[in-house]
């Protein structure tokens, strides 16, 4: 019987718990062999419906949640909107007329869902949030959100290039999709990080959809536009960077010396790109969220309490670590 069910009827799980216990129990005293309480344990179903595959830190994730899910012996219902909310939406739907246990949700904007939502939460079926949060006016309908602190991303970015250059850059923006949590607060972060830096100026700022083909086309353009008056690229991911070195190299200048490059999510490529010299600086955003996600979802439908949110920590790695640090990531 899935958990759900069991909901309304705190004693029964407390029942479904003592057998449980009891099993145990009788393995260790060689009574009874695991394969026997493994089938006794509910198997749950969890639908996941993900952006898409944007960049290097969405399939950390994807994979982060589909191997624990595998683990927990979880039935994982994957669902790909491919850059899409509507595509999400109808995932959410067809969770709902499946009546899984729960649903973990990577919202591609913030704004939108309160339909779904509302009628996630008429089917009891509760929705965990990761790594983008949405905007609603009631928080009631989702558990719980876990995720980066966006706008902590965006100031570290800005301290950490405001040091680098003096006080005094032209700075060009590469932002996330539009409408999306990331996209919205890393450059509120990083703005209010420049504030009383009056020699860093934004001379430009676009959106490259967090794609590394779009950040270099948008890098491409805006060459065009300010030539050699750019000193640094502010990207919202590492993905973007990247596609700006490619662009700033075909452009005869060199990314990492002539033009400071700075970005976030702290992926493999972006370690590389800084051993190499061509990025100057990530701000990690961690994506293994899989652990994270599964024992919210577990909670949620064994209706225990959870915080509302639960904030993932990042750091800031530059050149300076990079090559001491890149055996040891994980992404
Ligand atoms: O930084 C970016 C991605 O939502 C935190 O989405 C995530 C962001 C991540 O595609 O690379």
């Amino acid at each position: 019987m899935p958990l759900s069910l069991l909901k309304p009827f705190a004693p029964s799980i407390r029942f479904t718990l003592s057998i449980r216990r009891t099993l145990h129990a009788l393995i260790a005293t060689g009574l009874l062999a695991p394969c026997l309480v493994r089938a006794a344990q509910p198997r749950l179903t969890i639908g996941f419906s993900q952006v898409g595959a944007e960049s290097a830190w969405r399939t950390a994730e994807t994979e982060s949640i589909k191997s624990e899910g595998a683990k927990r012996g979880v039935t994982l219902k994957f669902s790909d909107a491919q850059g899409r909310q509507e595509n999400q939406i109808k995932a959410l739907r067809s969770f709902i007329a499946q009546k899984v246990d729960a649903i973990i949700l990577a919202p591609v904007v913030e704004t939108g869902w309160e339909p779904v939502l509302r009628d996630a939460k008429r089917a009891k079926i509760p929705v965990v949030l990761v790594d983008r949060g949405v905007k609603v006016s009631d928080e009631s309908l989702f558990a719980t959100l876990i995720a980066s602190d966006f706008i902590a991303e965006g100031r570290m970015a800005a301290e950490w290039l405001a040091k680098k250059a003096g006080g005094k850059a032209r700075i060009v923006e590469l932002q996330g999709t539009p409408g999306a949590a990331p996209a919205i607060d890393r450059k509120k972060g990083f703005e209010a990080g420049l504030a009383s830096e009056p020699g860093m100026r934004i001379i430009a700022s676009q959106s490259g959809d967090f794609r590394r083909a779009n950040g270099k086309e948008v890098m491409e353009a805006l060459i065009k536009k300010h030539g050699s008056e750019i000193t640094a690229v502010y990207a919202h991911n590492d993905d973007m960077a990247i596609g700006a070195i490619q662009a700033i190299e075909e452009s005869g200048r060199k990314p990492g010396s002539d033009v400071i490059v700075l970005s976030i999510d702290g992926v493999r490529g972006a370690f590389e790109a800084m051993v190499a010299g061509k990025l100057n600086c990530t701000v990690e955003c961690n994506p293994l969220l899989g652990p994270l996600a599964f024992d919210a979802a577990e909670k949620a439908v064994s209706g225990a309490a959870l915080p509302k949110k639960t904030i993932v920590p990042d750091r800031v790695f530059d050149q300076s670590t990079a090559k001491s640090v890149i055996a040891s990531r994980q992404y």
